[in-house]
Order: structure tokens, then C-alpha cells, then sequence
């Protein structure tokens, strides 16, 4: 393992302005009023919260008609947010514990995989999402950047960047990186991911070769030479079907079913090599009734679990 004892950050980073549904700041809030921090201490961790939002009302700063960037909407404020973010997992990370960092729309991913590939250069990021997440200001088609913090990271079409987003180091190389989950790809996200030859596993191969052979192919993907690379986690709740995790911003049917979105985690925590986890997209505010509020948050909770430790036997 990469930590030398069980400790964790928790990071709240209740931010909506990578896309235009207002609630996903709630993530954080609700994910510790079911009892995450707690849960995590059952399974032996030493927990620390890190609140680098804390203070800034980014949701009214949404009303500002002049954070525009050519069709990118809010630059100004995910600048800012994803930046305080970044300083935050970095911090944690160099102080030896896991970032667990809680959204939030995924346009946080952008701070929080700059900071953990400052520590660790070569590790992989597993990228769990229904969407590539690979637009950039130039090809993104709803002008919302939680479309596009992978290309950020990997720096395309990088001179179309508004200011406030060019202080990203570029860490990500595109052998990196792997999807699982994906059946919502733009066309131009498509084209990213065949030019580049980035690896990707759509519901078809887990249809194909089942969640199992999927995850070590992924594993293989990112570590050809069994180099022992650290994995950073970042993980879309919208990648699990929504009869399972309704509340969230984008839902797209015929997704992950429950367990194999957790065997995700269980498989990671196996191997361990996690350094980072983000928990992304539970907006408790898109839940038409309770039940979808609490599923989508158990949701959410468990996959954090399972990710760290959690096994049945
Ligand atoms: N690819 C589309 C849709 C989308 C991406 N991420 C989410 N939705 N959650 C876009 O807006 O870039
Ligand atoms: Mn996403
Ligand atoms: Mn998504």
C-alpha cells in the first residue's frame, strides 16, 4: 500500500457550477449526515475533514452573466473552486493520508487529479462515468465543464483555455487513463478517445466479459508492466444505473447495476494501490421521492466503503 497507516481526508466540495442543475452542492452535506465519517472509522480509518469551499457562495456567483468563456459557462468560479480543491488534496496526500474528496459536479476532478499526480506522477486514473467527461471549451456542445475536466488535465485543445482554468498542470497522459461505465459519449468526445487510442470499457464489454475481466483489463490498461503504478479513483455516480442512483444531475439508462458498481471499489481496495477517490454527482435535489434521496446517497456512501476496505467476509 501507498499509505503507511489507515488516514483519510475527508474533502467536501460541495460545487455546482460544472453544470447548470442546482442541488449537487449538497452532496458533501448529505453524505455526511448518513453517517459516512463514522462509517469510515468503522472500517479502521483515522478521519480528518478538509472544507476548502468553506465561506465562498459559489451558487450565487452562478448568476454572474459575465462568467462566460466563449461556450464555456462558469470558468471563473470552477477556476477558482478547483484550485482550492487541488491545494487541499495535496496537502492531504502529502500528508499521508487518502483524499476522499465528495462532490460536487465533476468538474472538481480537475483539482482533485492535478493534486494527486503531483504527488504521484505515473499513477493511472480509473474514470467511473456513464460520460467521457473529455470535451474541451472548444468541442463541449452544453458549454458545461463537468463535461470536460479530462481534457483539461491531459491539456487538448489547450489554447482555447479560459484564463481562469490555465493554471492546470497537464499530468494526464492518455495510456493513463481508463473509462468504465461509459454510453453517453458526444461525437467529438468519441474522436478524443480514438485518436488518442484512450482505453474504454462501454457497457458492451461489461455486457461482453462481465465487471470482473472489465476491472483487470482496466488494471492492465494503465499498468502494462506491472509496475505497481497508484490508482487514482474518480467515480461518477451516474455510471450505475438509475433504478439504483436516480438523484443525480445526467442519469442515462442501462447502466452499472448496484454490484458491480461496488465490485468496482472492492477490487480497487484489493489491489492496494488506491491513492485518491472522488465520489461525484449525488444531487439530492433531483430525488422525486425520499427513497431515490436515500439510495442514491447509500449509494454513494457504499461505493466510498468499498473502495476503502469493506468486505463482507
Ligand atoms: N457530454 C455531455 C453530457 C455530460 C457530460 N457529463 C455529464 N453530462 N454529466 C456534456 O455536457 O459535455
Ligand atoms: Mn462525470
Ligand atoms: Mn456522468
Amino acid at each position: 500500500s501507498f499509505l503507511e497507516s489507515l488516514k483519510t481526508t475527508i474533502i467536501t466540495a460541495p460545487f455546482s457550477g460544472g453544470q447548470s442543475k442546482s442541488g449537487v452542492e449538497d452532496g458533501p452535506k448529505y453524505l455526511l449526515r448518513f453517517g459516512l465519517q463514522a462509517q469510515l472509522k468503522e472500517l479502521g480509518w483515522e478521519t480528518f475533514i478538509d472544507e476548502p469551499l468553506k465561506g465562498k457562495n459559489f451558487e450565487d456567483l452562478k448568476d454572474d452573466s459575465t462568467d462566460v468563456f466563449e461556450n464555456c459557462k462558469h470558468p471563473k468560479i470552477v477556476g477558482e473552486a478547483t484550485k482550492l480543491i487541488y491545494e487541499s488534496v495535496k496537502l492531504a496526500i502529502f500528508n499521508n493520508t487518502l483524499p476522499l474528496t465528495i462532490g460536487g459536479d465533476h468538474s472538481i476532478a480537475i483539482g482533485t487529479v492535478a493534486g494527486s499526480f503531483t504527488k504521484y506522477p505515473n499513477a493511472g486514473l480509473i474514470w467511473v462515468d456513464a460520460h467521457a467527461d473529455i470535451n474541451t471549451p472548444k468541442t463541449t456542445i452544453s458549454g458545461n465543464l463537468h463535461g470536460c475536466p479530462v481534457s483539461f488535465l491531459m491539456g487538448l485543445d489547450s489554447e482555447f483555455y479560459p484564463p481562469e482554468l490555465q493554471w492546470v498542470p497537464k499530468v494526464l497522459k492518455p495510456n493513463k487513463i481508463v473509462y468504465i461505465g461509459l454510453r453517453d459519449v458526444d461525437p467529438m468526445e468519441r474522436k478524443f478517445l480514438q485518436n488518442l487510442g484512450i482505453v474504454a470499457f462501454s457497457m458492451y464489454h461489461i455486457d461482453k466479459f462481465g465487471i470482473n475481466k472489465v476491472i483487470e483489463m482496466a488494471l492492465e490498461a494503465i499498468d502494462p508492466n506491472n509496475e505497481n503504478c497508484p490508482i487514482h479513483l474518480s467515480y461518477d455516480v451516474d455510471a450505475i444505473d438509475p433504478q439504483f442512483v436516480p438523484a443525480t444531475g445526467t442519469p442515462v439508462h442501462g447502466g452499472l447495476t448496484l454490484r458491480e458498481g461496488l465490485f468496482i471499489g472492492e477490487r480497487l481496495a484489493e489491489t492496494g494501490k488506491l491513492i485518491a477517490l472522488d465520489i461525484v454527482e449525488c444531487n439530492p435535489s433531483l430525488g422525486v421521492n425520499e427513497v431515490h434521496i436515500i439510495d442514491t446517497i447509500a449509494a454513494g456512501a457504499a461505493i466510498a466503503r468499498c473502495a476503502m476496505g469493506e468486505t463482507v467476509l
